[in-house]
Order: C-alpha cells, then sequence, then structure tokens
C-alpha cells in the first residue's frame, strides 16, 4: 500500500520526486485502514492519556527521554553464518562434540530474557528487541546463543504487556535466522509455577521448538531429576534442539560446614543429566552464591567427570561474578551467560562488553566487534529509560547474598513488593527472614517456583510480626500461606533429603503429602476435543485463527490468557505502540508512527485532551492518518 501511495501521487506522476519527496510527504503513509483497528488503537492511547497505564505506577511527570540510537547494520547483506546453521548442519549430538572442542570462550547474550527479568520486572517490550534484533545478528554472528524465552517472560507477556509471546519468538526467529535461540524451561513446571500435565509440556516443548527455540535450558526448583528428565526426553524425542539440562547452584561446596549440596552431590547430579541425554550441562547459579574458587573446583572436576560441554549462567547480585567467570573459564567452561552492559551487572548477568574485553589476547579470546558490542550497550541503556518505573531501586552489590542465598530476579522484585505492602523499611528484615525460612525448611534449592514459597513464607511471617521460633512452637496455629502448603504436600516435586517431618506436619494440618511425580495426579490434556472446546468459547478476535499455541497460552495460564485475548479485542495488537507512549501516553503536538502490517502504518497525532464532562468521560482529539478521530475515555480518577 506504500508503494502504491507514492506510485499514485502527483509530484511523482509528474516526475518531480526530490531526495526528500519521501520524508516530506506524509500522506504517503496514509493507508486506508479499516476505522476498526485504527480505532481501537486510539482508545489504548486515549486511556493511557487520560488514566495511566496501569501496569506504571510512580511516574515522574518531568522524566525526559532520549531516543536511543539504534546501531547501524548493512540491511541489504546476508546472514553470516552462525551456530543456528551449524546446528542444522550437524544436528544436536555432532553440534555438543563441536562446542566442547573448541578452544575459545562463547557467549550467551541473556539481554532479551534474564537481564531485564532480572533488572526491570521483565517488562522489556517486543518493540525494542525487534528495532536491535536484525542488527545485532549481522553484526555480531559469533555469538553462541541469544537467549530471549521462557522464565517469566511468558507471562509477562501476556499479563502485563499484553503481547503474545508465541509471536516474540517468531518475530526474533525471522531476525535472527543464524544464531542459536534459547530458552528456559522449569522443567515439569513449564514456564509456569506448578506441575502441568507431561503431554502438555511435551507439546509445549515442540511448539516453541517449531516457532524458533534451538536450546532448552532445562532445570527443576528443587533439582529433582525426576522432573528434570522427562524434559530432556521432550527435547530429544521431538525437536531436533539442544537440551542443556541444568543443575541448580547452591550453598558453598568449598564450605565444609554444609554437607547437602556438596561437590559429589552436584557431579552426581550432573552424571544424573548426562545420563538422561542433555547434550549439555547448565549450571545455573540463579542467586550469584558461586564463587570464583568454588567455580574453579567444580567445573574442573566436571569436566573430567562429564562428556558433554559445560554452559555457566549465574547472577552478579554480589558484583565478585565476573572473577568466577576468570576461574570457570581457566576451568574450561565451555560456554558463559553476559548481559549487553546497559543491563548488566547487580541482579543481572555480568557485563558482556566488559567480559569479552577482559578475555583480549587470552588464548581463550573469542574476538569480537568490541566496538558495534559498545553501541547495541548505548543503545539499551537509553531505552532502560523507558522502563525507569520498573527499576527496583537497589544501588549496589550485596555480600549478603550469601546469607538470604535469593535468586537475582526475585531479589530485584522483593523491594518493590516491601514497599507495596508498606514494608520498605523492613526489607533487610526480609530478606533475613528469607535466609531463616530456607533452613526452617531443610535448606532447600531455592529458584522459580521454590524460591517463590520461600519468599511468600518471609513475607508473610514479618508482615505478621512472627518469627521461626512462633513457627517451631506454635506452627499448628498458624494457616499458612497456600504456596508454602502445596510446597509441603509434594506439588513441586522432592527436596535434596526430605521436608523436615515436624514442619510438614503443622503446615499439612492432616492432608496426606505425596511422594512421586506431581505429574502423576494431573489429567493428560486431550487436546483434540479441548482444542476444538477452546476454538469456539475464543473464536477468531485476533483477527486470525487462533492455533495450537495460543491454546497452550491458555492451558499455562487461562485467566491471564483470558485477560490478554479481551484486551485485543477491545483495543487490538498493542505490541508496535512505541514503549513510551504505550507506558506514558502522549502530549499535545506529537506525532507518532504505528505499524499495524508489514509496511502499513498509522500516524497519529494526539491534537488535545478535553475536560472531563458531569459523567466523568472526557473526549481525547487525534489525527489518525490526517483525518480527526474523537475517543470518549471515562475519566477513572
Ligand atoms: C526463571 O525461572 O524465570 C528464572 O529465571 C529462574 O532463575
Ligand atoms: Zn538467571
Amino acid at each position: 500500500p506504500f508503494l502504491d501511495n507514492i506510485l499514485r501521487h502527483e509530484t511523482f506522476k509528474k516526475g518531480e520526486v526530490t531526495v526528500n519527496f519521501i520524508r516530506d510527504t506524509k500522506e504517503l503513509f496514509i493507508i486506508k485502514e479499516p476505522r476498526n483497528r485504527a480505532t481501537k488503537l486510539a482508545n489504548f492511547l486515549g486511556d493511557v492519556i487520560v488514566n495511566g497505564n496501569s501496569d506504571a505506577k510512580k511516574i515522574d511527570p518531568n522524566k525526559i527521554f532520549v531516543t536511543p540510537t539504534i546501531p547501524k547494520f548493512d540491511v541489504t547483506a546476508d546472514y553470516a553464518k552462525g551456530t543456528k546453521n551449524l546446528l542444522t548442519e550437524l544436528g544436536p549430538e555432532k553440534f555438543a562434540e563441536w562446542l566442547k572442542n573448541e578452544k575459545k570462550i562463547h557467549f550467551t547474550d541473556t539481554t532479551m530474557r534474564d537481564a531485564h527479568q532480572s533488572l526491570l520486572a521483565t517488562r522489556m517490550r517486543t518493540y525494542d528487541m525487534l528495532k536491535v534484533a536484525e542488527g545485532f545478528a549481522k553484526n555480531h554472528p559469533e555469538i553462541f546463543s541469544m537467549e530471549v524465552w521462557g522464565g517469566a517472560t511468558f507471562d509477562v507477556c501476556l499479563r502485563f504487556l499484553k503481547e503474545n509471546p508465541w509471536e516474540r519468538l517468531r518475530s526474533l526467529r525471522e531476525a535472527m535466522p543464524n544464531l542459536l535461540l534459547q530458552m528456559l524451561i522449569r522443567g515439569s513446571n513449564g514456564v509456569g509455577y506448578t506441575a502441568y500435565p507431561d503431554n502438555l509440556i511435551g507439546k509445549f516443548v515442540e511448539q516453541s521448538w517449531e516457532n524458533g527455540v534451538d536450546v532448552f535450558r532445562i532445570f527443576d526448583s528443587l533439582n529433582w531429576m525426576k522432573s528434570i528428565a522427562p524434559c530432556i526426553e521432550h527435547v530429544r524425542t521431538r525437536t531436533k534442539g539442544l537440551a542443556e539440562g541444568s543443575l541448580c547452584y547452591t550453598g558453598d561446596i568449598l564450605d565444609p560446614k554444609r554437607t547437602k549440596y556438596t561437590l559429589a552431590y552436584y557431579i552426581q547430579l550432573a552424571k544424573d543429566i548426562e545420563n538422561a541425554g542433555a547434550h549439555i550441562l547448565g549450571i545455573k547459579d540463579m542467586a550469584g552464591l558461586l564463587k570464583p574458587y568454588a567455580a574453579y573446583e567444580l567445573v574442573s572436576a566436571l569436566k573430567t567427570e562429564i562428556n558433554i560441554p559445560i554452559h555457566l549462567h549465574t547472577h552478579d547480585t554480589s558484583s565478585v561474578q565476573s572473577a568466577t567467570y576468570i576461574k570457570a573459564i581457566e576451568a574450561g567452561v565451555d560456554v558463559v551467560d553476559v548481559a549487553l552492559g546497559g543491563l548488566s551487572g547487580l541482579t543481572s548477568q555480568p557485563n558482556f562488553n566488559s567480559v569479552v574485553e577482559m578475555m583480549r589476547f587470552h588464548e581463550r579470546e573469542n574476538t569480537m566487534n568490541i566496538p558495534k558490542l559498545n553501541e547495541y550497550s548505548n543503545y539499551w541503556e537509553q531505552v532502560r529509560e523507558y522502563y525507569y518505573v520498573f527499576e527496583s531501586g537497589l544501588k549496589a552489590g550485596t555480600g549478603q547474598v550469601y546469607q538470604h542465598e535469593i535468586p537475582g530476579g526475585q531479589y530485584s522484585n522483593l523491594k518493590p513488593q516491601a514497599e507495596a505492602l508498606g514494608l520498605a523499611d523492613r526489607f533487610h528484615e526480609i530478606t533475613k527472614m528469607y535466609g531463616e525460612v530456607n533452613t526452617l525448611f531443610g535448606d532447600i534449592v531455592k529458584v522459580t517456583p521454590s524460591s517463590k514459597v520461600v519468599g511468600d513464607m518471609a513475607q508473610y511471617l514479618v508482615s505478621n510480626n512472627l518469627t521461626i521460633e512462633d513457627v517451631k512452637e506454635r506452627g499448628d496455629t498458624i494457616s499458612y500461606p497456600q504456596s508454602v502448603v502445596n510446597l509441603f504436600k509434594g506439588e513441586l516435586g522432592q527436596p535434596v533429603g526430605e521436608f523436615p517431618k515436624d514442619l510438614q506436619k503443622s503446615i499439612l494440618k492432616g492432608q496426606k503429602p505425596f511422594t512421586n511425580r506431581p505429574n502423576a495426579h494431573l489429567e493428560p490434556v486431550n487436546f483434540e476435543t479441548e482444542f476444538k472446546e477452546f476454538v469456539k468459547v475464543f473464536k477468531k478476535g485476533m483477527g486470525r485463527d487462533l492455533d495450537i499455541t495460543d491454546f497452550l497460552s491458555y492451558k499455562l495460564y487461562p485467566e491471564v490468557f483470558t485477560g490478554a485475548y479481551n484486551h485485543h479485542l477491545k483495543y487490538g495488537n498493542v505490541v508496535n505502540i512505541p514503549t513510551k507512549n504505550f507506558f506514558y501516553g502522549m502530549v499535545p503536538g506529537e506525532e507518532i508512527i504505528i505499524e499495524i502490517d508489514k509496511g502499513k502504518v498509522l500516524l497519529i497525532e494526539l491534537i488535545s485532551v478535553g475536560e472531563p464532562n458531569e459523567d466523568g468521560m472526557v473526549t481525547v482529539f487525534f489525527k489518525v492518518n490526517g483525518q480527526t478521530r474523537n475517543v470518549e475515555i471515562k475519566d477513572n480518577s
């Protein structure tokens, strides 16, 4: 349609086109769109202008944004061969061999998943990712993988950003066809907080592969092989991707007093993971507890005990985790996880740009275009400003992480959560209590979802002015948070060792716990009949037929999916609204461009905002592709 407009334009027909013709001829961008889509988006923007985005609280009216600079790249150039091409060529087994034999250190870039999950409450929008995805893949084909999906991003996409996570995955796949795309999956808990039927997880893995995932980092929140192994099997049987079975690192293998999570324990777990068929071993140090010298011991030992390559993940909460990377690299680790500078450090991953510099002139250097890499860091630093309302407020690294052992993403969330509960001044009490609850629970592995249970309990105790002693003395009289009851019932699987029996009794109050797989208690999904019912209920609505991926979203998060679906009916597809306007609305005179289909754009200008009438309705005046469009918005203030 854009091309049609050019061809039909009088100036063009007369052959009087100048270099600035396109830039200066706004009507070229005016495409006749069904009123409907434009009106829906105008309604969304109108609502944010009048009432604010309900997800973005504590707005600073004086905040000034700069337009992020998108690093340049050759749009017409082909993508250089990368790891995705190699996986296709070699298949997963041979690919893992190749990786193991590589001398140089490899990097996974977590910027588009864990970095923003850990710093910005997972709110990074697809819009900001797609601005740089193609350029990044073209400029940096030597990257091992891009972690872009899974973990909390699935839920947050639907719940808060009103985006379709599958569409995010497909778009990133298209923009980065040469690089491996990686996801995080919580074993039997998928991308949720509870166990799901096995055949649902199997289908989810299959569809994740079909839509773009290559590397599946699989873990279990209690390090339970019975949750990890079936998921490895799904990857092996339903995809041609890489199963990265992961052990979650907790405790301190150097501390002789900690006898539960020892080097021997991790070696055995790694062997179990290898024997379950993993192509790569992940060391998932979700709280950043793996100290440098411990990393050296662990990686050295694993290198002699197992035959698959090793991929290390950490969080820089303590601020010493780049030292851990040096020692792990010296010990022979194959891949490390890093985040681009602007979104690195603190509860996120160590700084990609700095780690690359650190390795320069070392025998394991992986040569990269450092000036370009720095431009991408700057891009994310600028984009990050749009998300300032989601910053945790943490200012420095903390050595206390070795006591409380809170995972990075949870630590940064805990602060705003404490504030929301009116407990801002008791934040350190909560973190201390978290550590004490862990001891009370028998020292469990803490990572989503088990970490959430420990966090729920800690907040519950602090907000009710209860102590660990109270629980020990009169636990029978306490009504525990539901997540705590579920954990002790066995709904997240079985911990290393056992649950402390007395505590379990006082929490379950007569309910019988189970020790087999929680999935064994769940009915398998009947895909044929349930999918038919699903499409009957949700009909079209999205402007397209709903497919199996929508059904999977629905099965994992029924209410959240329904909310996102209704939002879509009311406001259309909001994914291409610029982030500043998505969260903070528009100011009069501001003009924005929203792509509503490939090559089809709406040019929206905010003209003015009226006063509320006696019914509390406000008229918001826009110009959409040159035509006035007013929307009536209920003022909720
Ligand atoms: C997740 O499960 O989302 C995590 O990032 C755990 O560390
Ligand atoms: Zn992580």
